[in-house]
């Protein structure tokens, strides 16, 4: 009874770094790592019809895994298996023993489910609060969470790993931009959790106001889920007078904290693999790709227990470093997510993603860093255009000739056509969450 109650003190007490877990020299994780991935296959084997289904169509038993190589002799996972299974079936522990569930919004068709025992939301929170800890946050420190609350994964996963931290946790949620503004100021939050266009909005609000973040408190903050450029992060730095952190996750393999930056260098997202495996493939033919190769994340989970997921496609495109980083965390780094399989455009042969565009495009003279593309069909061809909002100060007589400058610009360093339409301050939408980045005006069907 004692010592429980001391390992459960231990397991609670505010931390921002635990060098023994955080900085494991790669070996012992690698070991770590087997131990556990044999667990959770055996588990999900076990209490999951599809995991079963799909391995024994495969040919492999849990027990065929001897090294971590093995696990390329296992089959993927995808979304459509949660589709398939909804809304609970792939949950590998009894309805009484899960806790929460959360739901993806899907565009299309039923939500994705996800559900989590008491366990998972207590190893969810240990992640969090390591990965707002790598990003600069302290125990004590006030953070602001700007991230939804509700059935996205960002708001609760962000509350619950920041009270974990020892922070002290404004439940915010998004939208209310003004009310955002002043209890930031008011409270003197220290840490900001939000998506990086909704940070934007409340950068703009508050200047429009008269509001002088940058001159306050706020240091550090915590942005992710959705892709952004360095461009955004260079203008996030500046306008808010912070350090901008990258943040990542996925509701399938738990939510935010899978992966987080290091305030110190901001290279790369530790991914933390003592819960997860990370592979890379190729997304075409699916092959595991060699270390520092870029192509589709894929990941295990190693400790969840409602809901193991093995060899999940993310459809996120990135790349992995073990290179050593300066900070001495051990774990591998997940470079920028330039963006999602689904979301890369082909136009006219090339293919580009949305966030390319933005990282050529933002900091260019004269205009805000507001946009929206819009993809339209004209005869069998796909077309783009950038509608991009001109800066205050921009003259609206020389909106064309601007225009006129960054279509070139995208062009000659990306290599695609991309019309450019200049809109005046305030015609763009803004963000509340996840911004929405591509208008696609394509016939259906
Ligand atoms: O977006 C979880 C999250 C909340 C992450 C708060 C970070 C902060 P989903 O709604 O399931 O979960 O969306 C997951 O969002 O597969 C990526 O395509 C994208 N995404 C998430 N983080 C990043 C990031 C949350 N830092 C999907 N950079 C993922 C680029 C990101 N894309």
């Amino acid at each position: 009874m004692g010592a429980s109650k001391k390992a459960r003190k231990k397991a609670t007490a505010p931390f921002h770094f635990q060098p023994e877990i955080e900085t494991l020299p790669r070996k012992k994780l690698a070991r770590l790592q087997l131990k556990r991935l044999k667990k959770t296959l055996a588990h999900a084997y076990a209490n999951v019809a599809h995991f079963r289904t799909q391995f024994d169509a495969a040919g492999v038993k849990p027990g065929d895994l001897k090294s971590l190589e093995d696990l390329a002799k296992f089959p993927f996972s995808v979304k459509d298996d949660l589709r398939a299974t909804y809304p609970f079936d792939m949950f590998a522990v009894p309805m009484d023993k899960v806790v929460r569930v959360h739901a993806s919004s899907g565009t299309t068709g039923k939500p994705t489910v996800v559900g989590y025992t008491r366990g998972d939301i207590d190893r969810w929170a240990d992640l969090m609060a390591r990965s707002i800890g790598c990003a600069g946050g302290r125990p004590g420190d006030i953070m602001h969470n700007a991230y939804g609350y509700g059935l996205f994964t960002g708001g609760l996963g962000a509350h619950y790993g920041g009270e974990r931290l020892g922070c002290t946790v404004t439940p915010m949620s998004g939208g209310n931009t003004e009310k955002q503004i002043v209890l930031l100021q008011d409270f003197g939050a220290r840490v900001l959790c939000a998506t990086p266009s909704y940070a934007l909005n409340i950068a703009e609000v508050a200047e429009a106001e008269g509001v002088d973040i940058a001159g306050g408190p706020l240091a550090i903050g915590v942005f992710g889920a959705e892709p952004w450029s360095e461009a955004m992060r260079a203008e996030l730095d500046q306008r808010l007078g912070i350090r901008a952190v990258d943040i990542y996750g996925l509701s399938e393999i738990m939510g935010p904290g899978v992966a987080a930056e290091c305030v110190e260098e901001r290279a790369g997202l530790h991914g933390w693999e003592d819960h997860f495996l990370f592979e890379i493939i190729d997304p075409e033919s699916g092959e595991p790709q060699p270390m520092g190769e870029s192509g589709e994340l894929v990941i295990t989970t190693l400790t969840k227990r409602a809901l193991p997921m093995i060899r999940y496609r993310t459809r996120d495109i990135t790349r992995l470093s073990t290179e050593p980083c300066t900070c001495g965390r051990s774990h591998v780094r997940i470079l920028r997510v330039t963006g999602r399989n689904d979301d890369m455009l082909i136009i006219r042969g090339v293919n580009v993603y949305p966030s390319q565009i933005e990282a050529v495009m933002v900091g260019f003279a004269g205009i805000a860093p507001h946009y929206q593309l819009v993809v339209r069909r004209e005869g069998s061809m796909d077309t783009l255009a950038a509608e991009i909002e001109a800066a205050p100060e921009t003259a609206s007589g020389d909106y064309e000739k601007l225009a006129g400058e960054i279509r070139h610009h995208i062009k000659s360093l990306i290599g695609v056509t991309c019309d450019v339409l200049l809109k005046a301050p305030g015609e763009v939408p803004r963000s509340q969450g996840k911004a929405v980045r591509v208008r696609d005006e394509r016939p259906k069907g």
